[in-house]
C-alpha cells in the first residue's frame, strides 16, 4: 500500500509548473507506482487558456473548486465547469481549458504518465512507450 500527502508531495519533484505559467500540478500517483493510471491535483490559474490534446491518454477531470470552461475544438461546444463537475476526455478530445476563477482539479490519466512529460507543441504528452 502507498500513502502520500498533497502538501508533502508539493515540496518534491512531483510538483511541476507549466512553462507558460498557466497551471501547476502535483502528481500523487505516477507510472512507477504500477497502477496503470496516474492521479494529479492540478491548479489552473484564473484568466488563462490552455490548449490541450491528449492524443495518447484518456483523462477524467473532477473540479474541486474554482470556475471555468472547456471548449471542444471539433465542434466549438463550450462546457461550463464548476465544483462537483467531472469532464471525461473519452475521445482524446482536443480542447481549450479556460479558468475564470482559479480551479483546483483532480485528474486521472490512463495510461499513467511518468512525471517527465511536458506538453508538446500539439498539446499532447508523449505516449507511454516514448517517454
Ligand atoms: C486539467 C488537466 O488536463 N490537467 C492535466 C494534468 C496536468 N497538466 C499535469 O499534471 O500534467
Amino acid at each position: 500500500m502507498i500513502v502520500r500527502n498533497l502538501e508533502e508531495a508539493r515540496k518534491t519533484d512531483r510538483h511541476v509548473v507549466a512553462d507558460n505559467g498557466n497551471w501547476e500540478s502535483t502528481r500523487l500517483v505516477l507510472a512507477d507506482d504500477g497502477m496503470n493510471h496516474s492521479f494529479h491535483i492540478t491548479v489552473i490559474h484564473a484568466g488563462t487558456e490552455t490548449p490541450i490534446h491528449y492524443k495518447h491518454h484518456l483523462e477524467t477531470v473532477y473540479c474541486i473548486e474554482g470556475e471555468g470552461e472547456v471548449e471542444t475544438v471539433a465542434d466549438g461546444k463550450i462546457w461550463p465547469i464548476k465544483p462537483g463537475d467531472v469532464y471525461v476526455l473519452d475521445k482524446h478530445d482536443q480542447h481549450l481549458l479556460r479558468a475564470s476563477k482559479t480551479m483546483t482539479l483532480a485528474c486521472v490519466f490512463y495510461p499513467a504518465i511518468t512525471g517527465r512529460e511536458k506538453h508538446r507543441a500539439d498539446g499532447s504528452y508523449a505516449p507511454a512507450d516514448e517517454s
